[in-house]
C-alpha cells in the first residue's frame, strides 16, 4: 500500500529505501525508471524492486513533449492501487482540446484524496507544534506509585509533546497573549500515559460545564469571525467579568507568562490533582510541574505584537531549529506530593482547579527529566494526529474528583472520535502504544489490522490458551475511594474564594511584572466597545486588589468611581508572596539557546564579526548576522562578511540583544534606511541591550538611542565579552519607564 505510515510504530513492516535513484523529467511526460517506492515513504511491490531501464516514452501522435528540469527519482509513482503512473501532468482527454474522460482514474483518485486532505482541527488548542524525545528517571517514586515509569532510576520512557495556544485556529500566530498547551504523550512499559497540561497551573473555570462557555466567548464572535486568536474583545470580557472564578487565572495570562519568548522557557503544569498509587494500594495527591532547563522568558507585548507579522511562526521554528541543530530542550519533571492531611489543612480546596499549591508551602521534588530530541517527520501524521486523553493513565496513576478533570475525561475521547474518524485512533503509529496491547473491540472506520480468529469475545474457551485474559494483579484497579453524598447540581463552599490567590499572585511579582499586567489589562479593556463590561471588571479587579484596580482604571482613563461588583468570599491579604510564581525573581543570567543579531554593514569590521560571533557561541547563543542585502557586506579592508538575513526581513524583534557593527559611513547609510531605525529604536524600546562599534553614532541619533544602560561601546574581543555579559542578565528593566507609559 502507497503511502503507507513510517512513523516511529508502524503498523506493520514497511519496506527501507535502498537509496537507488533515477532520473525523471519534471513537468515532462518522460518515463519514471523503477525503484523503492519506500524512498516516498510507501511500501516497495515486489514487481517494483527491480530497476528497470530509464527509457523516454516516445510522446504519443499530438502529446507534446516539454522539457522540464532534470532530478533524481527515487521510484515509479503509483495510484494507491499500486498501478504505475505513466503521466503525471496531463489527464485523459480525446484529443489534445477535447474534454476530459471520466474513466481517468488516476486523476479522479488524486483529485478525490486532495478533496480530503483536511481534517477538522482542535475546536480548541489547534494551532501547534510538537516534538518526540524521552523522559528519564533521575529519582525514584516507587515510594509512591507502582507505575512501572517511576521504578527504575536510569530508564527512559519514549514520549511526543505538543505544545500549543488555545484560543486561535490553526492558521493563527504563535505570539498571541494565550495560555499554551504542553501536552506529553509518554509511551510506558504499561500502556500510554497522557499528561495534558498547561503552561499555567490553574485553569479559568472550576467545573468542566462551562467550558463551552469561556471558549465560546475566547474565540472569534460569531457574527463577525474575529478577533482571532485575541482575548481583547467585548465577549471574552463580559464572561470572565459574569465569572469571578476567572480571576486567578485572568492574572495569569495577562502576565508575561501569556507571551513566551520561546517554548523551550515555558514551565508546564498538569494543573489537577491526581493521585499516585503505590503497591500497597495507598494514595498520595500529586501535582505535576515541568521546569525549563533554559529558564523562563518572555516577550514584552510591543515585541509580541511585532514578532507577529514579522515571523508568525516564531515558537514553532525556534523549537524545530532547535531541535534540528542538537539544541535539545530540556525539562525537570517535579512533583508536589502531599496527603489527606494536608489537603484538609490547607488554604483551598485541592480539587479546585483555580488554585495552586505554593512551592513555598510544599517543595517540589524532582524527579527525572525530558528531553525533545527529535522533530517529527510529518506534521500530519504526528502532530495533527496525536490523540491527547486526559483518561489515559497507567497503573499507579490515578484521578482525583476535580470536577474539571472528571469532565475531561470525557472530552478528551470525544474529540478524537470527530478529529480523526472513528474508534481506531489508537491504531495510528503516533496513537499506539509501545507495549503489548489485544483485546475483542472489533472493525470500526479503518480498521488498520487484520483481526484473526472466530472468538472476538470474553470469557471464552474456543479461543483457547493463547487469548488474552484479564490480570486481577497488574491490570489497571481505580483506587478505592469512600464516596457518599446526595446528587446535587452544586459547587462546594470550599470553592467560593475567587480572590485571594489573584491577590497573591499580584503580589508575588516584581514591580516591572505588575507594570505588565496594568499595562495588559489597560490593552486588552481598551478593546472593549461595551463600558459595562468594562465597568464591571473593573469592579472584579477592585476585588482582587483596590490598587490594580485603581492603575488599570487610570490606564483607560475611567472616570468616576469603580463600582463594586459582590465577592461570595472575601479576600484574604495574609497569603505570603510566592517568589516562585514570578519569572524575574528566579531568573538566572544565561544566553543558552538565545539569539543575538549583529546589524552589519560596508567597511564593518569583519574581525570583531567573527569575535562577537565566538563569544556569542562559546556562551551557548546563536548569532545572526543582518546585513541590507543577503549577499553580505564588503567589511573593512574588502573581506566579505556573508549575512544569515536580510535586513528588512529580519527586524530586532527576533533577537534577545543586538550589536551594530558598523562602519561610520554604513551608519550614515543605515540612518536613511527606516528598517535599519526601527532595528535601533525597537531594540531600545523593548529593553535589550545594544552593543555598538564607535562608528554607529549616527545610526544610534538617529534612532534616538543615548549612551546609558545596556547600551555599550564594543570595538574589540574583550568588550565583545562585555557587552555579551551584560545581554547574560536579560532586559534593561530600568529603561522601561523611559520608552512607555507605566500607569
Ligand atoms: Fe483541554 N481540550 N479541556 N484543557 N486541552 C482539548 O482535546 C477540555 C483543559 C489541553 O496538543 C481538546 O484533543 C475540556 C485544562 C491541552 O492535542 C478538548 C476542559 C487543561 C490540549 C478539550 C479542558 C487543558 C487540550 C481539543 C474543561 C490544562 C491540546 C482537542 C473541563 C490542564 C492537546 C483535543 C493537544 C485539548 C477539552 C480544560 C489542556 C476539546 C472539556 C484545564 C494541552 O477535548
Amino acid at each position: 500500500m502507497a503511502n503507507e505510515n513510517q512513523g516511529r510504530a508502524p503498523l506493520r513492516e514497511t519496506s527501507e529505501g535502498t537509496g537507488m535513484s533515477r532520473r525523471m523529467v519534471l513537468g515532462s511526460t518522460a518515463t519514471l525508471a523503477a525503484a523503492p517506492m519506500a524512498a516516498f515513504g510507501g511500501v516497495v511491490p515486489a514487481a517494483a524492486q527491480a530497476p528497470a531501464p530509464a527509457v523516454p516514452r516516445p510522446a504519443a501522435a499530438g502529446t507534446p513533449m516539454p522539457t522540464g528540469t532534470v532530478v533524481e527519482s527515487g521510484g515509479f509513482l503509483t495510484t494507491n492501487q499500486g498501478v504505475k503512473v505513466s503521466d503525471d501532468q496531463n489527464s485523459l482527454k480525446v484529443g489534445p482540446r477535447g474534454p476530459v474522460l471520466l474513466e481517468d482514474f488516476a486523476l479522479l483518485e488524486k483529485i478525490n484524496h486532495f478533496d480530503h486532505e483536511r481534517i477538522p482541527e482542535r475546536v480548541v488548542h489547534a494551532r501547534g507544534t510538537a516534538a518526540h524525545g524521552y523522559f528519564e528517571l533521575t529519582a525514584s517514586l516507587a515510594d509512591v506509585s507502582k507505575a512501572a515509569i517511576f521504578q527504575r532510576v536510569g530508564e527512559r520512557t519514549p514520549l511526543f509533546t505538543r505544545f500549543s495556544t488555545v484560543a486561535g485556529n490553526r492558521g493563527s500566530t504563535d505570539m498571541a497573549r494565550d495560555v499554551r498547551g504542553f501536552a506529553v504523550k509518554l509511551y510506558t512499559k504499561e500502556g500510554n500515559w497522557d499528561l495534558v497540561g498547561n503552561n499555567m497551573p490553574v485553569f479559568f473555570i472550576q467545573d468542566a460545564i462551562k467550558f463551552p462557555d469561556i471558549i465560546h466567548a475566547v474565540k472569534e464572535e460569531p457574527d463577525r469571525g474575529f478577533p482571532q486568536a485575541a482575548s481583547a474583545h467585548d465577549t471574552f470580557w463580559d464572561f470572565v467579568s459574569l465569572t469571578p472564578e476567572s480571576m486567578h487565572m485572568i492574572m495569569w495570562v495577562m502576565s508575561d507568562r501569556a507571551i513566551p519568548r520561546s517554548l523551550r522557557m515555558i514551565e508546564g503544569f498538569g494543573v489537577h490533582t491526581f493521585r499516585l498509587v503505590n503497591e500497597a494500594g495507598r494514595s498520595t495527591y500529586v501535582k505535576f510541574h515541568w521546569r525549563p532547563k533554559l529558564g523562563m522568558q518572555s516577550v514584552v507585548w510591543d515585541e509580541a505584537v511585532k514578532i507577529s507579522g514579522a515571523d508568525p511562526d516564531y515558537h514553532r521554528r525556534d523549537l524545530w531549529n532547535a531541535i534540528d541543530q542538537g539544541s535539545f530542550p530540556e525539562w525537570e519533571l517535579a512533583v508536589q506530593l502531599f496527603d489527606e492531611d494536608f489537603a484538609k489543612r490547607f488554604d483551598f480546596d485541592v480539587l479546585d482547579a483555580s488554585k495552586l499549591i505554593p512551592e513555598e508551602v510544599l517543595p517540589l521534588r524532582v524527579i527525572g527529566r525530558m528531553v525533545l530530541d527529535q522533530n517529527p517527520a510529518n506534521v500530519f501524521a504526528e502532530t495533527e494526529q496525536v490523540a491527547f486523553c486526559t483518561s489515559h493513565v497507567v497503573p499507579g496513576i490515578d484521578f482525583t474528583n476535580d470536577p474539571l478533570l472528571q469532565g475531561r475525561n470525557f472530552s478528551y475521547l470525544d474529540t478524537q472520535l470527530k478529529r480523526l474518524g472513528g474508534p481506531n485512533f489508537a491504531q495510528i503509529p503516533i496513537n499506539q502504544p509501545r507495549c503489548p496491547m489485544h483485546n475483542f473491540q472489533r472493525d470500526g472506520h479503518m480498521q488498520m489490522s487484520l483481526q484473526q480468529g472466530r472468538v472476538s469475545y470474553e470469557p471464552s474457551a474456543l479461543g483457547g490458551k493463547d487469548m488474552p485474559r484479564e490480570d486481577a494483579r497488574g491490570g489497571y484497579r481505580s483506587f478505592a475511594a469512600h464516596e457518599e453524598g446526595d446528587t446535587l447540581r452544586t459547587r462546594p463552599d470550599s470553592f467560593a474564594d475567587h480572590f485571594s490567590q489573584a491577590r497573591q499572585f499580584f503580589m508575588s511579582q516584581t514591580k516591572p511584572e505588575q507594570n505588565h499586567i496594568v499595562a495588559a489589562l489597560v490593552f486588552e479593556l481598551s478593546k472593549v466597545e461595551t463600558a459595562s463590561v468594562r465597568n464591571r471588571m473593573l469592579g472584579q479587579l477592585d476585588n482582587i486588589d483596590a490598587t490594580l484596580a485603581k492603575r488599570v482604571a487610570d490606564g483607560l482613563g475611567h472616570s468616576g468611581p469603580i463600582e463594586a461588583v459582590k465577592a461570595a468570599a472575601p479576600t484574604r491579604t495574609d497569603l505570603k508572596p510566592s517568589p516562585a510564581l514570578s519569572i524575574l525573581a528566579k531568573a538566572e543570567p544565561t544566553l543558552k539557546g538565545r539569539m543575538i543579531g549583529c546589524l552589519v554593514s560596508d567597511g564593518a569590521d569583519a574581525g570583531l564579526v567573527k569575535a562577537l560571533e565566538a563569544a556569542a557561541k562559546s556562551d551557548g547563543a546563536t548569532m545572526k548576522v543582518v546585513a541590507p542585502k543577503l549577499g553580505g557586506v564588503h567589511g573593512a579592508g574588502g573581506a566579505a562578511i556573508a549575512a544569515d538575513a536580510q535586513l528588512a526581513g529580519s527586524p530586532s524583534v527576533l533577537y534577545d540583544a543586538v550589536v551594530l557593527a558598523v562602519s561610520e559611513q554604513g551608519a550614515s547609510q543605515l540612518a536613511q534606511d527606516a528598517a535599519a531605525v526601527a532595528f535601533v529604536a525597537d531594540a531600545y524600546a523593548h529593553l535589550k541591550v545594544i552593543g555598538h562599534t564607535a562608528g554607529a553614532a549616527k545610526l544610534l541619533q538617529r534612532a534616538g538611542v543615548a549612551d546609558g544602560d545596556g547600551v555599550i561601546a564594543v570595538g574589540d574581543a574583550g568588550s565583545a565579552k562585555a557587552f555579551l555579559m551584560a545581554a547574560s542578565k536579560g532586559r534593561v528593566w530600568e529603561r522601561e519607564a523611559m520608552v512607555r507609559p507605566v500607569f
